[in-house]
Protein backbone atom coordinates (compact mmCIF):
# COMPACT_ATOMS: atom_id res chain seq x y z
CA UNK A 1 0.00 0.00 0.00
CA UNK A 2 1.36 3.57 -1.15
CA UNK A 3 0.45 6.35 0.85
CA UNK A 4 0.68 10.03 -1.19
CA UNK A 5 -0.50 12.99 -1.17
CA UNK A 6 -1.32 13.61 -4.72
CA UNK A 7 -3.22 11.38 -6.98
CA UNK A 8 -1.23 9.33 -9.00
CA UNK A 9 -0.86 8.30 -12.88
CA UNK A 10 -2.00 4.40 -11.44
CA UNK A 11 -4.96 5.63 -9.81
CA UNK A 12 -6.14 7.76 -12.77
CA UNK A 13 -5.63 4.90 -15.29
CA UNK A 14 -7.25 2.35 -12.98
CA UNK A 15 -10.68 5.12 -13.35
CA UNK A 16 -10.06 5.05 -16.99
CA UNK A 17 -10.27 1.42 -17.79
CA UNK A 18 -12.69 0.86 -14.90
CA UNK A 19 -16.44 -0.21 -15.54
CA UNK A 20 -17.72 -1.09 -11.74
CA UNK A 21 -16.82 1.56 -9.54
CA UNK A 22 -17.89 1.69 -5.76
CA UNK A 23 -17.62 3.99 -3.03
CA UNK A 24 -17.92 2.60 0.96
CA UNK A 25 -18.27 5.77 3.54
CA UNK A 26 -18.02 5.82 6.85
CA UNK A 27 -18.97 8.30 9.27
CA UNK A 28 -16.02 10.72 8.11
CA UNK A 29 -17.64 11.35 4.51
CA UNK A 30 -20.19 13.70 6.69
CA UNK A 31 -17.69 15.53 8.74
CA UNK A 32 -17.01 18.14 6.97
CA UNK A 33 -21.33 18.31 6.99
CA UNK A 34 -20.90 19.13 10.42
CA UNK A 35 -21.78 15.29 11.62
CA UNK A 36 -20.01 14.52 14.25
CA UNK A 37 -18.34 10.81 14.16
CA UNK A 38 -18.38 8.04 16.10
CA UNK A 39 -14.66 7.62 16.99
CA UNK A 40 -12.94 10.62 16.31
CA UNK A 41 -12.06 13.75 18.55
CA UNK A 42 -15.40 15.07 18.76
CA UNK A 43 -17.04 11.37 18.37
CA UNK A 44 -20.21 11.04 19.86
CA UNK A 45 -19.21 7.70 21.29
CA UNK A 46 -16.98 10.07 23.62
CA UNK A 47 -19.82 10.47 25.87
CA UNK A 48 -21.70 7.36 25.49
CA UNK A 49 -20.79 3.63 24.50
CA UNK A 50 -22.36 2.12 21.40
CA UNK A 51 -23.33 -0.77 23.81
CA UNK A 52 -24.89 1.77 26.16
CA UNK A 53 -27.51 3.44 23.17
CA UNK A 54 -26.89 1.76 19.78
CA UNK A 55 -28.74 -1.78 20.81
CA UNK A 56 -32.07 -3.23 21.16
CA UNK A 57 -31.42 -4.19 24.89
CA UNK A 58 -30.47 -0.46 25.54
CA UNK A 59 -33.41 0.61 23.87
CA UNK A 60 -35.95 -1.86 25.77
CA UNK A 61 -33.74 -0.89 29.40
CA UNK A 62 -34.90 2.87 28.62
CA UNK A 63 -36.32 4.10 26.02
CA UNK A 64 -36.51 7.57 26.96
CA UNK A 65 -32.72 8.15 26.78
CA UNK A 66 -32.50 6.32 23.81
CA UNK A 67 -35.10 8.28 22.01
CA UNK A 68 -33.46 11.37 23.81
CA UNK A 69 -29.99 10.76 21.65
CA UNK A 70 -31.81 9.78 18.55
CA UNK A 71 -33.93 13.13 18.55
CA UNK A 72 -30.55 15.14 19.30
CA UNK A 73 -29.10 13.59 16.15
CA UNK A 74 -32.28 14.13 14.14
CA UNK A 75 -32.19 17.31 14.52
CA UNK A 76 -28.10 17.96 13.81
CA UNK A 77 -28.88 16.11 10.60
CA UNK A 78 -32.13 18.05 9.50
CA UNK A 79 -29.56 21.19 9.75
CA UNK A 80 -26.93 19.81 7.32
CA UNK A 81 -26.51 19.94 3.62
CA UNK A 82 -24.16 17.46 1.07
CA UNK A 83 -20.39 18.33 1.47
CA UNK A 84 -18.30 18.66 -1.90
CA UNK A 85 -17.34 15.22 -1.12
CA UNK A 86 -21.32 13.97 -1.32
CA UNK A 87 -21.38 15.91 -4.48
CA UNK A 88 -18.11 14.59 -6.38
CA UNK A 89 -19.89 11.00 -5.51
CA UNK A 90 -23.03 12.01 -7.16
CA UNK A 91 -20.89 13.28 -10.21
CA UNK A 92 -19.23 10.25 -10.76
CA UNK A 93 -22.74 8.02 -10.85
CA UNK A 94 -23.69 10.46 -13.99
CA UNK A 95 -20.40 9.26 -14.80
CA UNK A 96 -19.87 5.88 -14.86
CA UNK A 97 -21.94 3.31 -16.33
CA UNK A 98 -21.84 1.51 -13.00
CA UNK A 99 -21.66 2.78 -9.77
CA UNK A 100 -22.56 2.49 -5.87
CA UNK A 101 -22.35 3.66 -3.27
CA UNK A 102 -22.33 1.31 0.30
CA UNK A 103 -22.95 3.28 2.86
CA UNK A 104 -22.39 2.90 6.89
CA UNK A 105 -24.13 6.30 7.30
CA UNK A 106 -27.64 6.91 8.64
CA UNK A 107 -28.08 10.93 7.64
CA UNK A 108 -28.90 10.43 3.97
CA UNK A 109 -27.02 13.04 2.81
CA UNK A 110 -25.45 10.88 -0.57
CA UNK A 111 -29.36 10.61 -1.61
CA UNK A 112 -29.39 14.24 -1.26
CA UNK A 113 -26.42 14.97 -3.37
CA UNK A 114 -27.96 12.92 -5.99
CA UNK A 115 -26.83 9.85 -6.01
CA UNK A 116 -29.22 7.31 -6.58
CA UNK A 117 -27.90 3.49 -6.35
CA UNK A 118 -27.00 3.63 -2.78
CA UNK A 119 -27.38 0.88 0.09
CA UNK A 120 -27.77 1.85 3.37
CA UNK A 121 -26.03 -0.78 5.47
CA UNK A 122 -27.14 0.85 9.10
CA UNK A 123 -30.61 2.06 7.93
CA UNK A 124 -31.48 5.33 7.55
CA UNK A 125 -32.31 8.40 10.64
CA UNK A 126 -34.94 10.18 8.45
CA UNK A 127 -37.23 6.71 9.33
CA UNK A 128 -38.67 5.13 12.08
CA UNK A 129 -41.59 2.38 12.42
CA UNK A 130 -43.99 0.43 14.66
CA UNK A 131 -42.04 -2.52 16.78
CA UNK A 132 -45.72 -4.13 16.54
CA UNK A 133 -47.14 -3.79 13.58
CA UNK A 134 -44.27 -2.17 11.07
CA UNK A 135 -45.90 1.28 10.77
CA UNK A 136 -43.66 3.32 8.79
CA UNK A 137 -43.55 7.28 10.64
CA UNK A 138 -41.32 10.15 9.27
CA UNK A 139 -39.19 12.62 12.00
CA UNK A 140 -41.94 15.09 11.91
CA UNK A 141 -44.52 12.67 13.57
CA UNK A 142 -41.69 11.40 15.93
CA UNK A 143 -40.40 14.53 17.17
CA UNK A 144 -43.44 15.94 17.71
CA UNK A 145 -45.16 14.28 20.04
CA UNK A 146 -43.97 12.04 23.85
CA UNK A 147 -40.60 11.01 24.95
CA UNK A 148 -41.30 7.65 23.40
CA UNK A 149 -43.43 7.49 20.62
CA UNK A 150 -45.91 4.97 20.13
CA UNK A 151 -48.29 4.07 17.27
CA UNK A 152 -51.89 4.15 16.74
CA UNK A 153 -51.65 0.36 17.45
CA UNK A 154 -49.82 0.46 21.16
CA UNK A 155 -46.46 -0.85 19.87
CA UNK A 156 -43.19 1.58 20.69
CA UNK A 157 -41.92 3.31 17.87
CA UNK A 158 -37.98 2.81 17.08
CA UNK A 159 -35.37 4.43 14.74
CA UNK A 160 -35.52 2.41 11.35
CA UNK A 161 -31.32 2.26 12.20
CA UNK A 162 -29.39 -1.32 12.48
CA UNK A 163 -28.01 -1.57 16.20
CA UNK A 164 -25.15 -3.74 17.27
CA UNK A 165 -26.05 -6.91 17.24
CA UNK A 166 -28.82 -6.63 14.67
CA UNK A 167 -28.35 -8.13 11.63
CA UNK A 168 -27.90 -6.52 7.96
CA UNK A 169 -30.82 -5.17 5.81
CA UNK A 170 -30.79 -8.95 3.65
CA UNK A 171 -30.73 -6.60 0.36
CA UNK A 172 -28.96 -4.03 1.34
CA UNK A 173 -25.99 -6.33 2.37
CA UNK A 174 -26.91 -8.49 -0.50
CA UNK A 175 -26.37 -6.05 -2.76
CA UNK A 176 -23.47 -4.32 -1.37
CA UNK A 177 -21.75 -7.55 -1.65
CA UNK A 178 -22.22 -8.10 -5.42
CA UNK A 179 -21.33 -4.51 -6.01
CA UNK A 180 -17.65 -5.01 -4.57
CA UNK A 181 -17.44 -8.28 -6.41
CA UNK A 182 -17.46 -7.39 -9.39
CA UNK A 183 -15.74 -3.50 -8.41
CA UNK A 184 -12.86 -2.42 -10.72
CA UNK A 185 -12.18 0.19 -7.96
CA UNK A 186 -13.30 0.79 -4.68
CA UNK A 187 -12.76 4.26 -2.56
CA UNK A 188 -13.19 3.14 1.26
CA UNK A 189 -13.83 7.11 2.17
CA UNK A 190 -14.06 7.74 5.78
CA UNK A 191 -14.59 4.72 7.51
CA UNK A 192 -12.52 3.39 10.82
CA UNK A 193 -12.96 -0.22 9.36
CA UNK A 194 -14.38 -1.12 13.04
CA UNK A 195 -17.33 -2.41 12.43
CA UNK A 196 -18.49 -5.54 10.81
CA UNK A 197 -19.86 -6.92 8.76
CA UNK A 198 -19.21 -3.69 6.71
CA UNK A 199 -15.86 -3.14 7.41
CA UNK A 200 -15.20 -6.13 5.34
CA UNK A 201 -16.64 -5.04 1.94
CA UNK A 202 -12.96 -3.49 1.12
CA UNK A 203 -11.30 -6.94 0.98
CA UNK A 204 -13.75 -8.78 -0.68
CA UNK A 205 -13.79 -6.16 -3.18
CA UNK A 206 -9.78 -6.76 -3.40
CA UNK A 207 -9.77 -10.29 -3.09
CA UNK A 208 -12.24 -9.93 -6.45
CA UNK A 209 -9.36 -8.03 -8.01
CA UNK A 210 -10.46 -4.24 -7.54
CA UNK A 211 -8.07 -1.41 -7.12
CA UNK A 212 -8.63 0.00 -3.75
CA UNK A 213 -8.57 3.44 -2.55
CA UNK A 214 -8.47 4.80 1.30
CA UNK A 215 -9.37 8.15 1.67
CA UNK A 216 -8.85 9.25 5.00
CA UNK A 217 -6.88 11.93 7.33
CA UNK A 218 -5.33 9.09 9.54
CA UNK A 219 -4.26 5.23 8.33
CA UNK A 220 -7.00 2.71 9.56
CA UNK A 221 -7.28 -1.07 10.00
CA UNK A 222 -8.52 -1.14 6.19
CA UNK A 223 -5.33 0.57 5.13
CA UNK A 224 -3.35 -2.78 4.83
CA UNK A 225 -6.01 -4.11 2.24
CA UNK A 226 -5.51 -0.50 0.23
CA UNK A 227 -3.58 -0.17 -3.08
CA UNK A 228 -3.28 3.53 -2.42
CA UNK A 229 -4.20 5.88 0.84
CA UNK A 230 -4.71 9.27 0.14
CA UNK A 231 -3.86 11.33 3.48
CA UNK A 232 -6.62 13.69 3.84
CA UNK A 233 -10.03 14.91 4.07
CA UNK A 234 -12.73 13.54 1.96
CA UNK A 235 -14.68 16.99 0.92
CA UNK A 236 -11.13 17.62 -0.50
CA UNK A 237 -9.73 14.84 -2.16
CA UNK A 238 -12.61 13.61 -4.16
CA UNK A 239 -13.15 16.72 -6.13
CA UNK A 240 -9.39 16.78 -6.61
CA UNK A 241 -10.15 12.80 -8.11
CA UNK A 242 -12.88 13.17 -10.11
CA UNK A 243 -10.92 16.49 -11.45
CA UNK A 244 -8.35 14.27 -12.86
CA UNK A 245 -10.17 11.49 -14.04
CA UNK A 246 -12.97 13.78 -15.79
C1 LIG B 1 -23.96 -7.89 13.31
C2 LIG B 1 -26.32 2.61 13.24
C3 LIG B 1 -24.41 -10.10 13.30
C4 LIG B 1 -26.79 3.05 14.56
C5 LIG B 1 -24.20 1.43 13.57
C6 LIG B 1 -16.19 -8.40 17.95
C7 LIG B 1 -15.39 -8.42 16.82
C8 LIG B 1 -15.91 -8.13 15.55
C9 LIG B 1 -17.27 -7.82 15.42
C10 LIG B 1 -18.04 -7.80 16.55
C11 LIG B 1 -17.53 -8.09 17.81
N1 LIG B 1 -18.53 -7.96 18.71
C12 LIG B 1 -19.67 -7.63 18.06
C13 LIG B 1 -19.38 -7.55 16.75
C14 LIG B 1 -20.31 -7.23 15.67
C15 LIG B 1 -20.61 -5.74 15.70
C16 LIG B 1 -19.34 -4.94 15.57
O1 LIG B 1 -18.76 -4.87 14.51
N2 LIG B 1 -18.90 -4.33 16.69
C17 LIG B 1 -17.69 -3.54 16.64
C18 LIG B 1 -17.87 -2.26 17.49
C19 LIG B 1 -16.53 -4.38 17.15
N3 LIG B 1 -21.44 -5.53 14.53
C20 LIG B 1 -22.77 -5.65 14.64
O2 LIG B 1 -23.36 -5.85 15.68
C21 LIG B 1 -23.53 -5.58 13.32
N4 LIG B 1 -24.44 -6.67 13.26
O3 LIG B 1 -22.79 -8.17 13.34
O4 LIG B 1 -24.93 -8.81 13.35
C22 LIG B 1 -25.43 -11.05 13.66
C23 LIG B 1 -25.18 -12.33 13.33
C24 LIG B 1 -26.11 -13.25 13.63
C25 LIG B 1 -27.27 -12.89 14.31
C26 LIG B 1 -27.49 -11.56 14.66
C27 LIG B 1 -26.57 -10.64 14.36
C28 LIG B 1 -24.35 -4.30 13.25
C29 LIG B 1 -23.43 -3.11 13.26
C30 LIG B 1 -24.24 -1.85 12.97
C31 LIG B 1 -24.19 -0.94 14.17
N5 LIG B 1 -24.83 0.32 13.83
N6 LIG B 1 -24.85 2.56 13.27
C32 LIG B 1 -26.44 4.49 14.78
O5 LIG B 1 -25.69 5.10 13.98
O6 LIG B 1 -26.95 5.01 15.79
S1 LIG B 1 -22.51 1.43 13.58
C33 LIG B 1 -21.83 2.97 13.45
O7 LIG B 1 -20.43 2.73 13.24
C34 LIG B 1 -22.25 3.81 12.26
O8 LIG B 1 -23.06 3.13 11.32
C35 LIG B 1 -20.91 4.12 11.62
O9 LIG B 1 -20.99 4.44 10.30
C36 LIG B 1 -20.24 2.84 11.85
C37 LIG B 1 -18.83 2.68 11.53
O10 LIG B 1 -18.12 3.78 12.02
P1 LIG B 1 -17.41 4.73 10.92
O11 LIG B 1 -18.42 5.09 9.91
O12 LIG B 1 -16.17 4.07 10.45
O13 LIG B 1 -17.14 6.00 11.79
P2 LIG B 1 -15.92 6.25 12.80
O14 LIG B 1 -16.26 7.44 13.63
O15 LIG B 1 -15.55 4.96 13.47
O16 LIG B 1 -14.69 6.62 11.85
C38 LIG B 1 -14.73 7.85 11.13
C39 LIG B 1 -13.50 7.86 10.25
O17 LIG B 1 -13.57 9.05 9.45
C40 LIG B 1 -12.20 7.92 11.01
O18 LIG B 1 -11.30 6.97 10.47
C41 LIG B 1 -11.69 9.35 10.78
O19 LIG B 1 -10.27 9.39 10.69
C42 LIG B 1 -12.29 9.65 9.43
N7 LIG B 1 -12.52 11.06 9.13
C43 LIG B 1 -12.73 12.09 9.99
N8 LIG B 1 -12.90 13.24 9.29
C44 LIG B 1 -12.81 12.91 7.97
C45 LIG B 1 -12.56 11.53 7.87
N9 LIG B 1 -12.41 10.90 6.69
C46 LIG B 1 -12.49 11.65 5.57
N10 LIG B 1 -12.74 12.98 5.58
C47 LIG B 1 -12.90 13.64 6.75
N11 LIG B 1 -13.12 14.96 6.75
ZN1 LIG C 1 -48.13 -0.24 15.37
Amino acid sequence: MKSSENISDQLVSAFRTAQHVVAFTGAGMSAESGVPTFRGDDGIWKTFKPEELANLNAFMRNPALVWEWYAARKKVIAEVQPNPGHYALAEMERKFSSFAVITQNIDNLHRRAGNKNVFELHGNIERNYCMKCGTNFTNEYVLAGAAVPQCTCGGMIRPDVVWFGEMLPEDEWEGAIRACRSADVLLSVGTSGVVYPAASLPQTAKLAGAYVIEINPEPTSLSSHADVFLQGKSGEILPAILAAIR
